[in-house]
């Protein structure tokens, strides 16, 4: 699945696109089963709220089927390699549950500083795709952008550890301020089975979710080939080590495994 020529117009000048109804509610289904299946567990991959509820699912991929097959999905793939005219390996894989009543906030932040800073990734080629699992309402922590704001390049972070249990490479209140009032701020809502994909460093975030509608979001970091990361300080779950290109499916996996599962229900 390409983008249109709008399409790539809109993430150049915006920094982000958002495609509706990009997987069926079959697929969505699976893929929210996989993820209570997954939350239900304890591993150290699985990060919780300070509450101790679920906030974030790391590699799952690699121990749920459904999330495997969503990891090589050509729907997520196939964009991203064309805005980066190469292949691409799977720099993270993660569920954000963003729970129901107790979902935690992101701060605002570009994703680029911090797998620089952290892991040592040389370019900004790197790039998350998301898909929602729920839809995704104005009132139930929708990720908000700064419209444009990549194009301020990488901005100076700091490293805050205390806000949330993740750490990250968090921008200041006046830097957000000065982009908001030059470029507003807006929160791409939509149902669930539509993707979202923006630049790595449009600056982005999310408050709490006080509603009873959780909302569950997978995310794909894909970078280009080229732009492998050289210093990890994080756990492999978190920035992998795998540099193979991914090979996206052409063939529907997804929608197989999720019928095969409504066959066998
Ligand atoms: O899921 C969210 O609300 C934010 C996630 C995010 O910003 C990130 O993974 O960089």
């Amino acid at each position: 699945m390409k983008l249109d020529p709008t399409q790539l117009a809109q993430f150049d000048e915006l920094g982000y696109v958002f495609l509706p109804n990009c997987f069926s509610a079959a697929e969505i289904d699976a893929m929210r089963n996989a993820s209570r299946e997954i939350f239900e567990q304890t591993r150290p991959e699985i990060w919780r709220e300070r509450d101790g509820t679920p906030r974030t699912a790391f590699a799952c991929h690699l121990y749920h089927e459904a999330c495997n097959l969503m990891a090589t999905d050509v729907r997520l793939v196939e964009p991203v390699e064309q805005l980066f005219d190469e292949p691409c390996y799977l720099h993270q894989f993660k569920i954000n549950a963003k729970a129901a009543f107790t979902g935690e906030v992101w701060q605002s932040h570009q994703d680029f500083p911090t797998w620089h800073k952290d892991d040592g990734m040389p370019e900004a080629r790197a790039m998350n795709i998301a898909v929602f699992l729920d839809d995704v309402l104005p009132v139930n922590g929708p990720l908000m952008f700064i419209p444009r704001s990549h194009k301020s390049g990488a901005l100076e972070a700091s490293h805050d550890t205390q806000t949330t249990s993740y750490p990250l490479w968090t921008l200041d209140q006046k830097t957000v301020s000065e982009l908001v009032a030059k470029n507003g701020i807006v929160a791409p809502t939509g149902e669930a089975g539509g993707m979202l994909m923006f630049h790595a460093n449009l600056v982005h975030g999310s408050s709490g979710n006080i509603t009873p509608y959780p909302r569950r979001i997978v995310y794909l970091t894909l970078s280009a080939l080229s732009n492998a990361i050289v210093r990890p300080t994080r756990p492999e779950f978190i920035a992998h080590r795998d540099f193979t290109p991914v090979q996206a499916t052409r063939t529907n996996r997804l929608a197989a495994y999720a019928e095969g599962r409504l066959m066998a229900a």
